[in-house]
């Protein structure tokens, strides 16, 4: 076994997002989620992020413990309708307090924040009059950046404007999975259209409330692998890549969409007016990676794009996603190359296991350790290929709500009991952590 060693100034740090962990329901607005949980059947076991870890009230303790990890770095996000309850108009001054009070815990705690704007939480006002479906709400959406950079901004450093647009997209208006749960391909792509308009709106008005920050995207990549070397499959794997990945890199980095998958969509694509991809296009400092795994992909007439995803042998996590760490480092050389972006941080990469509480006290998560050690080399395999990495942020920091599947799957580094919200590092939070203090890494 040899040590490797990250590069001087790399970040470490974990992430989580609002509704996922912070409860305080009766302390903010309405949001898209609230109404999905409650629609029968789309949520695990009817959970909702009503309480969640009820971060709200202790997001100190949550903060302690991330001091006691020697993290310096911490993403989250802002709960859009907690500052605008009815998605614009006046803030909410308990909102703003509330992400000024915990900006200010974390600077106290010398842990540097990374904040999202947008990690699903839509306010329910906003998607009666069309949530992202309609073009106004980009507008909204830069006028709600606008007004939470200009009270944090000269705190915060970093802002990340959307978390994962394909997943709002598609799970939430293709596939039905997510809020607000439609199932309308045509729907789906304007949706994706609207919420890139939106950061590229969002982009200045962040720069202006926020000077000398650093703003950028993050989206959730599916590296495809064809099934076969035969042609067929290696245009599908291309088809699934234009889908998952191209169709948010290509306007972002080239401002234009990918003619293959354009015409592949063929009535279904979205209407985008003049100077649209000019404005989504606007550079930007950084790009925000999520990888969990990899897609293997084969040919089959008749399904959606003509194509299906295999399951290939190996080791799973409890999301039944393969653990294939070398899609990591494919994936940012390729980004490096294609698109060449100045600067990426991992903003999410973590993985979910059945972990329990033993009588000692402990939670112990090998294969969440083992699952931390092959990404984390990954990474490093990248950066010796040249790679502008620059930090890497464990998803998550603790256990929370995990969207359709409730408090069923778990993710954190900390175990959490939700009766009693309990928090209990796991063996893995102990790992991370040497790694994060040491900034190196056994291979
Ligand atoms: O929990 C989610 C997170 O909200 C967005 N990225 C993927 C995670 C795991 O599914």
């Amino acid at each position: 076994m040899g040590v490797r060693r990250f590069p001087e100034g790399f970040v470490w740090g974990t992430a989580t997002s609002s509704y996922q962990i912070e409860g305080g329901r009766d302390e903010r607005g309405d949001c898209i989620w609230d109404t999905f949980c409650r629609l029968p059947g789309k949520v695990a076991e009817g959970h909702t992020g009503d309480v969640a870890n009820d971060h709200y009230h202790r997001y100190r303790e949550d903060i302690a413990l991330m001091a006691d990890l020697g993290m310096r770095a911490y993403r989250f996000s802002i709960c859009w309708p907690r500052v605008l309850p009815s998605g614009s108009g006046r803030p909410s001054a308990v909102g703003l307090d509330f992400y000024d009070r915990l900006v200010d815990a974390l600077l106290a705690a010398n842990i540097d924040p990374y904040v999202t704007l947008y990690h699903w939480d839509l306010p329910t006002a906003l998607q009666s009059l069309g949530g992202w479906a309609a073009r106004d709400t980009a507008q909204r959406f830069a006028d709600y950046a606008g007004v939470v950079a200009e009270r944090l901004g000269d705190r915060v450093k970093h802002w990340i404007t959307h978390n994962e647009p394909w997943v709002v997209a598609f799970l939430g208006n293709h596939l039905g999975v997510h809020a607000p749960g439609w199932e309308d391909l045509s729907l789906a792509l304007q949706v994706a259209h609207h919420v890139l308009y939106s950061h590229g709106l969002a982009v200045p008005a962040i720069r202006a409330a926020s000077p000398g920050s650093e703003v950028g995207i993050t989206l959730n990549f599916s590296p495809a692998y064809p099934a076969s070397d035969g042609p067929e499959d290696v245009a599908a794997a291309r088809r699934h890549d234009g889908q998952a990945n191209r169709w948010f890199m290509d306007p972002l980095y080239r401002g234009e969409y990918p003619e293959d998958m354009w015409d592949l969509y063929g009535y279904q694509v979205p209407r985008v007016a003049d100077g649209d991809l000019e404005v989504i296009r606007r550079p930007i400092d950084f790009l925000g990676v999520n990888y969990y795994t990899r897609a293997v992909i084969r040919h089959r007439p008749g399904a959606y794009l003509d194509y299906e995803t295999v399951r290939p042998a190996g080791e799973y996590t409890a999301m039944d996603w393969e653990v294939y760490p070398q899609a990591l480092t494919d994936l940012l050389v390729r980004l490096h190359e294609d698109y060449a972006p100045g600067s990426l941080y991992i903003t999410e990469n973590g993985c979910a296991y059945e972990d329990t509480l033993t009588p000692d006290g402990q939670v112990h998560d090998p294969a969440r350790t083992e699952y931390y050690r092959l990404h984390l080399n990954a990474c490093l395999d990248a950066i010796e290929q040249g790679v502008p990495l620059d930090g890497y942020f464990s998803w998550s920091l603790m256990d929370n709500f995990e969207w359709a599947f409730g408090y069923t799957r778990r993710f954190g580094l900390v175990y959490v009991d939700f009766a009693t919200q309990a928090r209990t590092p796991k063996d893995s939070a102990r790992y991370y952590a040497s790694v994060a203090r040491t900034s190196t890494i056994e291979d």
